[in-house]
């Protein structure tokens, strides 16, 4: 633990330290950095300030894929070397591009090959915690991919819904369930492209064997693979994990929930959740409502049990039911900082190792229950979806008993944002259309009146190489501002969340075209899908989108991008890559891992456009990222025919102030 000096309540390696205003935009966040200090305490924040990032790294000019190696070639002059095999930068840079998409895909598809598990064992009758409590989405899934429902039982139609879905994750051959979903020309595309996913499997398998070394030296090569396993994620893997939560727990719909660490209660337990999977979630939900571990909270003094999310299982949560969240992923130590967390529980995806030192240091206590993740220092209360309350029931005990012996200070920033979640792609079809007309139309309408210019998916990490949250608003509000409607998941719409934009009210930032939609409609200018695997959520609307017609023919014709300003993960880069094979012009802040000026470049930033996908975008910063975005959107407006009607409507709108 680093030195403290006394007098100024800094430790001694502050010179390299940024100033905590500096680090983050969110004052909670701030002021704990300042006390995790204050404390003698690191988090990573002070981390990232002291451990430089390896430069050749960060261009992806190196392989360890042998022994022959380590080998470094130079980034500056990137055709003057080869590794010691003969790999040149394209295929060194391809494949460890590769390797990022492999381990996101991965993350992504077990994560909803755990889901699906789950159902089959739910519809077997074999877990009677959960039930399938949205019958009407399981009816609409199952037509989606091609079952006929008539006549037949909830169980009968669940029974052939999982059969149908395990193909996701196991076919050998052909295409997978959620191609149906695909719009045509989209498809077509990929037919002609080979990239048409089998199941995540085989081509995760597939991937990781060609980037072996020695076997696909062709970057290009390698990318279409890349493109059939990001694939295999967005449409398949995380679309699954998506729909199968909706029919176990429920499809969100808006609800109003706090956010920010005053979510915290100093005269509660409080208990996080943290991590990606619900099922651990939803138990806890049951677990803190039991009325004799209530009674037992307020024997130990308590005013109650006060459950609270974090991150991307706490987004979902909070979408689906309304749980207050206390920050996204840059805010997970330091909200162990207030000293007021009785216990946190992880389960999977995106858990910082060191989140156990400094839970050791506030006496908070840390529970990994997933047994894929292990931390060393963590208590392992293993989590078993047949007996799911063993587990919650176990953890509410301890942190009762660990808010009894309560020894440290509390110090919670009083901070809370309140903001409606909960946009599931099934209400946003209701809420433009109507309960008896449901449809796209009137997004399509507004989009080709020009009153919405385009839509734009933020979404992603946060990042301490970059000040944490700033990059997520700056760009959200020069988007709302030039009228283009946000959509977002994940940490990046935390970021929103605390900065006040998850609100009706926050219209008023808006241009003058989304701001009269807003109005109309009373929805805020962002919304909230739920957590970084509900991206597919975005997917399906803007397959909905093309499918309503006058916007064209394929997702690459849409006045549309995306962007993860603050990323740091490999399911980021997988995420990416999903998007941009699905024709999406995709941007992404902090640093992209490539060498400019080289074949691999030319590829992701303009080739695969050329070849009727999306492209990829980089810069980290926020106002040239909306400028790049809205460029591309303007674009696809022109290329639609609808570019006059935005100026006839903004004309207009000129007319109607003159004369106002
Ligand atoms: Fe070097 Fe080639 Fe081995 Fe990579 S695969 S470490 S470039 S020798
Ligand atoms: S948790 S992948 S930091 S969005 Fe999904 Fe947040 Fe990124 Fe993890």
């Amino acid at each position: 633990m680093p030195d403290k000096t006394k007098d100024t309540g800094k430790d001694k390696t502050d010179k390299k330290l940024l100033d905590p205003r500096d680090a983050t935009i969110c004052e909670s966040t701030a002021q704990m950095l300042e006390k995790a200090r204050r404390d003698g305490v690191e988090i990573a924040f002070d981390r990232a300030s002291t451990m430089k990032a390896c430069p050749i790294g960060a261009d992806s000019a190196c392989c360890k894929h042998c022994s022959m190696g380590p080998c470094r070639l130079n980034a500056k002059d990137p055709y003057s070397k080869v590794g010691v095999c003969g790999a040149t930068i394209d295929t060194i840079m391809a494949r460890n591009f590769a390797r990022m998409v492999a381990s996101g895909a991965s993350a992504h598809t077990d994560h909803g090959m755990s889901m699906l598990d789950v159902f089959r064992d739910v519809v077997d009758g074999k877990i009677p915690d959960y039930q399938v409590k949205d019958v009407i989405k399981l009816e609409a899934v199952a037509r989606s991919v091609g079952i006929e429902i008539e006549g037949k039982d909830q169980k009968e139609i669940a029974k052939e819904l999982y059969k149908e879905l395990e193909r996701t994750y196991t076919q050998v051959d052909g295409e997978i369930p959620f191609m149906k979903r695909v719009p045509k020309k989209t498809l077509e595309t990929w037919r002609k492209q080979g990239i048409v996913p089998r199941g995540a499997m085989r081509e995760i398998m597939e991937l990781m064997h060609r980037t072996h070394m020695g076997v696909d030296q062709h970057y290009e090569n390698i990318t279409r693979q890349c493109s059939r396993t990001a694939l295999s994620d967005g449409w398949g893997g995380s679309m699954v994990a998506t729909e199968i939560s909706d029919i176990l727990y429920g499809t969100p719909v808006p609800v109003a929930a706090d956010v920010n660490m005053g979510v915290l209660k100093e005269n509660m337990v409080n208990i996080i959740v943290h991590g990606h999977e619900p099922n651990l979630f939803e138990s806890m939900l049951e677990s803190v409502n039991e009325p004799t571990l209530v009674e037992a909270a307020k024997a130990a003094g308590a005013d109650g049990i006060n459950l609270v999310g974090m991150c991307c299982s706490g987004a979902e949560m909070m979408s689906r039911h309304g749980i207050p969240h206390a920050g996204n992923f840059m805010s997970t130590e330091a909200v162990l900082v207030t000293g007021a967390v009785d216990a946190m529980a992880v389960d999977v995806q995106c858990i910082k190792q060191g989140l156990a030192k400094v839970a050791e240091c506030y006496g908070t206590y840390l529970f990994t229950t997933n047994p894929r993740c292990h931390i060393e220092g963590a208590q392992h209360l293993e989590f078993h979806e047949h007996s799911p309350k063993e587990t919650t029931d176990e953890i509410v005990i301890q942190s009762i008993s660990r808010f009894k012996n309560r020894k440290m200070p509390i110090d919670i920033p009083q901070i809370i944002n309140t903001g409606i979640h909960g946009f599931s792609h099934e209400y946003i079809n209701y809420m433009l259309g109507g309960s008896f007309r449901g449809s796209y139309t009137p997004l399509n309408e507004n989009i080709i009146n020009g009153r919405i210019r385009g839509v734009a998916g933020i979404v992603g990490c946060t990042n301490p190489r970059v000040k944490h949250d700033y990059a997520h608003v700056e760009l959200v509000k020069e988007l709302i501002k030039n009228d283009v409607l946000v959509l977002q998941t994940g940490c990046s719409q935390i970021s929103l969340a605390k900065a006040g934009l998850l609100t009706p009210e926050a219209s008023h930032l808006a241009g003058p075209g989304l701001r009269e939609v807003c109005e109309a409609v009373g929805m805020p200018p962002v919304l909230g899908m739920g957590s970084c695997v509900d991206n597919s959520r975005i997917l399906i609307a803007a397959a909905e989108m093309v499918n309503e017609g006058g916007l064209g023919e394929s997702i690459a014709d849409l006045p549309a991008a995306g962007a993860a300003p603050e990323w740091m993960s490999e399911k980021a880069i997988s995420i990416g890559h999903y998007f941009v094979a699905s024709g999406v012009y995709t941007v992404f802040g902090v640093t992209f891992p490539i060498v400019e000026e080289t074949k691999f470049h030319e590829l992701l930033f303009n080739g695969l456009e050329q070849q009727g996908l999306g492209k990829w975008g980089f810069s980290p910063d926020p106002k040239e990222m909306a400028r790049m975005m809205i460029a591309h959107i303007d674009k696809k407006r022109k290329e639609l025919g609808i570019d006059k009607a935005r100026e006839g409507f903004l004309m207009d709108l000129a007319d109607r102030r003159e004369f106002a």
